[in-house]
């Protein structure tokens, strides 16, 4: 389906398809049953752009559009999601948030370092009682005043953060913490440097799937950053971590296109070769009602994508385009995948084929970066004017 894609977009498309498709396709197996990609693609994966992409020319980027990005964020995710992830978290989730709220220090310092892969970033938002609710979060951010009058003290940061993609493998952390207690509106951003003391990762092991990717607990005790370690103003970190994940929202729907994308290739090819009562599985229509729901879901699922990536890069809202994009693209995968296991029969029990890695691997999108019944109340919330929230 290639509805109105420039040259440059599908070359960009078919560059990032072939690159995958050679450096990452052969290994995602093994890199799943070894619970960690190898993380020298990371930087043959700069080369290609993907981690520049949106990030501008001046900062080492690629200044690309965002259906450019999407497009290859749907490459990443039929090839192997725990790539994607990396990408999404380090260049997207981190790299935009200082992009649009980062001082031209912060912005020179950090970003052409993101663009190129030479530094990863982790967001530091969900803690152990703080998921959905975000807003409410209570790691704490206090300023020592010994270290300067007013805004010039450095920040102590204390507290606990969950389920934090490139945790263990992030030089720079995008960390929320509490600054007042004023609910989302006490939040602040902060820029920590990992090898500051008092911050530790640890690895989360035996996830469901994502299991190339590493996904950390961060511990935050007395860590000391500067005043200029603000992304932003105090106070206003909550509207970034929101404003962020609605791309990050972007980024994630588009990776599900390529979950379904690659279900729908697997299992037409399952289809179409296997044989049982004398001829193909595919010539049956119980298998095909399977194939048409499969390839029904990719279509779709793109077009919001699409639809959200293309209001981005003409400057319109997009918030509630991205929870719907969001929430479609994310059921669509697990409903995609779980019909390709069905399709491949007992094959798709096992990773032989990719249908089990897929599914496993898409169940989290409808968890992360907002659940699907989040982004329901979102979309809730903009047709009725009433938050469900409050
Ligand atoms: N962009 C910019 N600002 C936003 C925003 C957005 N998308 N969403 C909310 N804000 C602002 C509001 O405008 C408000 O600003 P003011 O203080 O000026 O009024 C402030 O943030 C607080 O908003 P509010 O209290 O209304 O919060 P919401 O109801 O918007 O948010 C939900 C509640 C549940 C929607 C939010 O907490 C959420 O998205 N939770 C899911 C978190 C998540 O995705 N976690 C996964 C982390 S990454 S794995």
């Amino acid at each position: 389906m290639d509805l109105s894609l420039s040259d440059e977009q599908q070359a960009f498309r078919d560059l990032a398809r072939s690159f995958l498709d050679k450096e990452a396709v052969p290994h995602r197996t093994q890199w799943d049953r070894d619970e960690a990609v190898d993380l020298a693609i990371v930087p043959k994966m700069a080369e290609i752009g993907f981690f520049g992409l949106t990030i501008p020319e001046e900062y080492g980027g690629l200044g690309g559009d965002y259906v450019t990005y999407a497009l290859a964020m749907e490459e990443l995710g039929r090839a192997d999601s725990a790539l994607r992830g990396i990408v999404s978290v380090s260049s997207g989730l981190v790299g935009k948030s200082i992009l649009f709220f980062g001082s031209e220090e912060q912005k020179q310092e950090w970003l052409p370092q993101l663009a190129t892969a030479s530094k990863l970033g982790c967001f530091g938002l969900t803690e152990p009682d703080t998921g959905s609710d975000a807003g409410n979060l209570t790691s704490r951010a206090t300023r020592d005043p010994s270290t300067g009058s007013g805004q010039a003290a450095d920040w102590v940061l204390n507290g606990q953060k969950l389920f934090i993609t490139n945790g263990t493998w992030a030089d720079v952390a995008l960390v929320f913490a509490r600054t007042s207690d004023d609910g989302p509106r006490g939040v602040t951003a902060f820029l920590v440097p990992t090898d500051t003391p008092g911050f530790e990762a640890r690895e989360i092991k035996g996830k469901l799937g994502l299991r190339g990717q590493a996904t950390a607990e961060l511990f935050l005790t007395d860590v000391r950053v500067p005043a200029s370690a603000v992304l932003g103003e105090v106070g206003k970190g909550f509207k970034i971590a929101m404003s962020t994940l609605d791309k990050g929202r972007l980024a994630v729907a588009a990776g599900c296109v390529g979950i379904v994308q690659g279900c729908l290739e697997t299992a037409v090819e399952y289809a179409t070769t296997r044989t049982q009562f004398g001829r193909p599985i595919a010539s049956f229509q119980l298998v095909q009602d399977m194939l048409a729901d499969i390839s029904v879901d990719a279509d779709a699922a793109r077009l919001l994508v699409w639809r959200c990536a293309d209001l981005v890069d003409r400057g319109e809202p997009f918030g509630t385009a991205a929870s719907k994009a969001k929430l479609f693209a994310s059921e669509a995968a697990v409903r995609a995948a779980n019909n390709a296991i069905q399709v491949h029969g007992g094959a798709g029990y096992v990773d032989d084929y990719p249908a089990a890695k897929y599914l496993r691997d898409a169940r989290v999108m409808t968890l992360y970066e907002g659940t699907s019944q989040i982004q329901k109340l979102l979309i809730g919330r903009a047709e009725t004017g009433i938050s469900a929230f409050v």
